[in-house]
């Protein structure tokens, strides 16, 4: 057999086991048995040398054409190969990621923190200062200087938390102490009076107490909101506006406001507050048990009285007051019937606000 059909035999030998190569290993040893350095191809080529001047071209070129077709046929089969071990490497890592995940949900404040942050901002806006004081009180603070009379019931142990017990040595009422946890936020309101001269624009949010069991119109700790305006020629049409403004910030444009007569120890007169339920816009329905009004706050011109004590003069100055409580506020909102809800800490429904 001439070296031209040895070289041809190779050929077809070689690209037979090319296709016979069924993974990458089994392809590399292909080309070294063919194409290594002592690879059958490449003991022919060295052979070359060996030949006469007249057969080298024709063997030369025959020899090129055959290592030719065998790189390309090595190539191609290469490629086919890497592409199917990929695939199945694709198939065989497949990971199934159509479960649901764990979801992490990030901290935020608390709903009724959001809404005191709302309140605070509408009279921010109006140009009022947030005057904070101690949730520990005297009773002169919580109720003598805002007009309570000795007798006055919410001044009753049953209704309000004392501190220490002094079997009625110091207290205005026989049984209770003179230190108290604070039942609204009036007091700091005292403090505010007591230390500065109108003009005045205060709001005083913050933590109160009463001995309440909680229900759901109930809690023995809330957050009360209340604000003070004490300055020259100040009227209930001031006050009725102020109202006005703050709840259609609050609650939006289409709500109306009404003020009915009420009384309070510490503003004469006293009124209060209901806003046009959301719902029926008045009319009545199941949402405002049929009054079509919802009770949102009080209010009132403050007492002479209250200014006597903190020393401002009440015939040059006069002022209005409101309180709210802002768990209420939250729920008329946001439409929650129990107020216990906002203190339970259960957060399948805090996360929802
Ligand atoms: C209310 C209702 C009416 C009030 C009065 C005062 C003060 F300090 F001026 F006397 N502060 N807050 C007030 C008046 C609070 O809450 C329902």
């Amino acid at each position: 057999m001439g070296i031209v059909d040895e070289l041809q035999a190779l050929q077809s030998e070689a690209l037979n086991a090319v296709g016979a190569a069924n993974d990458l290993e089994a392809l590399e040893a292909v080309r070294i048995e063919y194409l290594g350095k002592k690879g059958s191809l490449t003991r022919v080529l060295r052979g070359l040398g060996s030949l006469s001047a007249e057969e080298r071209p024709a063997v030369g070129k025959v020899s090129n054409e055959v290592r030719g077709a065998l790189e390309a046929g090595l190539e191609a089969r290469r490629v086919m190969l890497a592409d199917a071990a990929l695939a199945s490497r694709l198939v065989a890592e497949e990971i199934d990621v159509t479960l649901p995940g764990v979801h992490r949900y990030p901290g935020k404040r608390h709903v009724i923190n959001q809404v005191v942050d709302e309140i605070v901002q509408v009279f921010l806006g109006l140009g009022y200062e947030i005057a904070e004081g101690p949730e520990v009180e005297l009773d002169y603070y919580n109720f003598t200087a805002l007009n309570h009379p000795p007798e006055h019931p919410a001044r009753a142990a049953t209704d309000t938390f004392y501190v220490r017990d002094l079997s009625g040595e110091s207290a205005a009422v026989e049984g209770e102490s003179d230190v108290l946890l604070r039942t609204h936020t009036s007091p700091v309101q005292v403090h505010v009076m007591e230390r500065e001269q109108p003009p005045i624009y205060v709001l005083a949010p913050g933590k109160v107490y009463r001995r309440d069991v909680a229900d759901p119109s109930h809690l023995p700790q809330f957050t009360q909101i209340e604000g003070l305006v004490v300055d020259e020629g100040i009227t209930f049409g001031d006050l009725k506006g102020t109202l006005e403004h703050f709840v259609r910030e609050l609650f939006g444009p289409d709500r109306r406001v009404r003020l009915r007569p009420h009384f309070f120890p510490f503003t004469e007169p006293s009124a209060e507050v209901d806003i046009s339920c959301g719902m029926c816009d008045g009319k009545g329905c199941r949402s405002c048990g049929g009054e079509g009004w919802l009770e949102v706050l009080g209010s009132g011109m403050v007492d002479p009285n209250v200014f006597g004590y903190v020393g401002i003069d009440p015939e040059r100055y006069s002022g209005f007051a409101f309180g709210m409580g802002a768990e209420r506020i939250a729920a008329l909102k946001y439409g929650v019937p129990d107020l216990r809800l906002f203190v339970d800490g259960d957060m399948r429904f805090l996360r929802q606000f």
